[in-house]
């Protein structure tokens, strides 16, 4: 209770001039000059889809919850409306560093490579006195190396779970373990040794989980095993009205790696895997640990083999244990939020200091028949992100003004109490916690995906959310708009481009995008006004869902 009115009079501290000294327990906290700038903790995962999270209170969350990242909602605010500008991981995370979109600092596409000597806000943070690390996956280039952070160890590349690789700057080492927590440990002990030295430290935690291949640690292997995920609606999805949705290769029954992704046996009694074209992610195990995770499977691989069932038996089957998976992983990355709450917690540092929870996009787990993200559609569109500053943002907020991942750089420069830069596209998200959301808080959200061809197919396209409407356009040798009202159709299985009674609506949003294209300086792709050029059918491969989801009628 202390805590708490302690936390309290931080805000009103400049009103209430007594309030300050109240409740300050003598030399358990720091000078209050320190105290204005706080400590920030990043914590990012991979590919975490906002419906894997229990705080956002979705049925999934019901089933599988994340009772650590639901503390920081708990201590702090949930953002119900967070999207990405790009889902996809590299132009993500420079997007992150730089509050820029995209096309502005010029990472467009995964595979190429961040100039690591481009602003980011942590190194402004080291300049102005604050102590920086970071600790997992970097993936921007081969390391951070250059970018301005005092103590780094990254993952090599996209990171493996087990027994990764791990660059240091004095070099490269394979360190046994599982990433997850390797990545905690290391940001724990770093923790110790720099916390409570005076200066404000920004640490960043970058998760390789839950991003493919899925692999649980062994203590999380069979903790879903079994359980019964309920199978989105559009699982079995015509994609009818959609030639980009039909045309992508990230479905999960049709494009997974049966044994890469989802670890299935070539028959009863084997341990053989299906189709591993990248054998390295299980060859890296010790044979302990290859044998405890697979020996955790193999009742299941040879219930499966032995059920010689249908092939959309064999569909719903494949969800089931890629959510295993997945939500396998995440258990971990929760584990990990858990001990860094409880360190902050115990050290008392936990007042003065940001904790953030973001993922550097959404995720797909089934709708569509999906995996994988890129789509502007709702579920990779969407980030997590919650965030926490006892006595600065109330406990239990929920904050709906839509934020983008631009607005990430400007918010931590803000409390930092250093200014914005000119150069930044997004906008410090302490408003939302001291008043609510300004009157000229942004209403739409720009979005712009590059990376085609490449894995999984998705088209280049940008768009426009609005409120209850979203408006897309597709470009490149599929050149399609697509428009859906969110409140009658969630799900977004109906293109309403064509429909009369949208014409209005539609005219309306192209505005809107010529203008935010003209805003955020985007001239990347066709003009919104351009008329279309290539076939709007696009591949029509999606025969194999087509059929499955006719067998449903049955
Ligand atoms: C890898 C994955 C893809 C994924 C990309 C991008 N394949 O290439 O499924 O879309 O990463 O992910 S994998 O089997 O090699 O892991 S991102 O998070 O980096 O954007
Ligand atoms: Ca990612």
């Amino acid at each position: 209770m202390a805590g708490r009115l302690a936390a309290v009079c931080l805000t009103v501290a400049l009103t209430l001039p007594g309030c300050a000294t109240v409740s300050q327990p003598s030399g358990a906290r720091p000078a209050a000059a320190e105290r204005e700038r706080p400590n920030i903790i990043f914590i990012m995962s991979d590919d975490h889809a906002q419906t894997a999270i229990s705080a956002y209170g979705t049925e999934i969350g019901r089933l599988a919850p994340t009772p650590n990242i639901d503390r920081i909602a708990a201590n702090g605010a949930l953002f119900e409306n967070s999207y990405v500008t790009n889902s996809l991981c590299g132009p993500s995370r420079a997007t992150m560093l730089t509050g820029q979109f995209s096309h502005m600092h010029g990472f467009t596409q995964n595979g190429q490579t961040f100039d690591n000597t481009s602003w980011n806000w942590v190194r402004e943070l080291g300049r102005e006195g604050y102590r920086t690390a970071l600790f997992g996956k970097w993936h921007l280039n081969y390391s951070p190396e250059g970018a301005g952070i005092d103590d780094w160890a990254v993952l090599d590349d996209q990171g493996k779970y087990y027994n990764p690789d791990i660059i240091t700057p004095t070099g490269r080492s394979v360190v046994e373990g599982y990433a997850t927590d390797i990545v905690t440990d290391r940001s724990i002990e770093w923790l110790e040794a720099n916390a409570g030295s005076g200066q404000p430290f920004a640490l960043l935690i970058h998760h390789k989980a839950p991003h493919r291949n899925f692999m649980p640690a062994i203590r999380h292997v069979q903790k879903y095993l079994g359980k019964q995920f309920p199978v989105p609606t559009n699982y079995f999805d015509h994609y009818d009205g959609r030639p980009a949705a039909a045309a992508q290769e990230m479905n999960i029954y049709r494009d997974m790696y049966e044994g890469h992704d989802l670890k299935m046996t070539v028959e009863e009694g084997a341990d053989e895997l299906r189709f591993n074209p990248w054998p390295d992610d299980f060859r890296r195990m010790t044979p302990e640990q290859r044998s405890a995770y697979f020996g955790a499977l193999q009742d299941s691989n040879d219930a499966m083999n032995a059920a010689h069932m249908t092939e959309r038996q064999l569909a719903v089957w494949k969800y089931q244990r890629y959510m295993s998976e997945y939500l396998g992983t995440v258990a971990a990355v929760d584990d990990s939020v858990g001990r860094v709450l409880n360190w902050l917690e115990a050290t008392g540092e936990a007042d003065n200091t940001i904790l953030v929870y973001t993922s550097d996009q959404g995720f797909y787990l089934g709708e569509h028949g999906w995996f994988d993200k890129r789509f502007m559609y709702e579920e990779s569109l969407r980030t997590p992100f919650l965030m926490q500053y006892p006595g600065h943002i109330a406990a239990g907020s929920r904050v709906e003004a839509p934020i983008q991942n631009v607005d990430y750089a400007p918010t931590f420069l803000d409390y930092a109490g250093l200014p914005v830069r000119e150069t930044i596209q997004g906008r410090s998200l302490r408003a939302l916690f001291e008043g609510g959301a300004p009157a000229d808080w942004r209403r739409d959200i720009y979005y712009h995906y590059y990376e085609y061809p490449g894995f999984h197919s998705v088209r280049a396209h940008y768009g426009v959310k609005s409120g209850r409407y979203k408006l897309m356009r597709f470009y490149g040798d599929i050149d399609a708009w697509e428009f859906y009202d969110l409140e009658t159709d969630p799900d977004e299985m109906l293109n309403r481009i064509d429909d009369p009674q949208m014409q209005a609506t539609i005219a309306r949003l192209k505005d809107t995008l010529v203008d935010l294209r003209r805003q955020y300086r985007d001239s990347d792709g066709p003009a919104v006004t351009d008329p279309l050029t290539a076939s709007a059918k696009g591949k029509r491969d999606a025969q194999a869902a087509a059929g499955l989801a006719s067998h449903a009628h049955h």
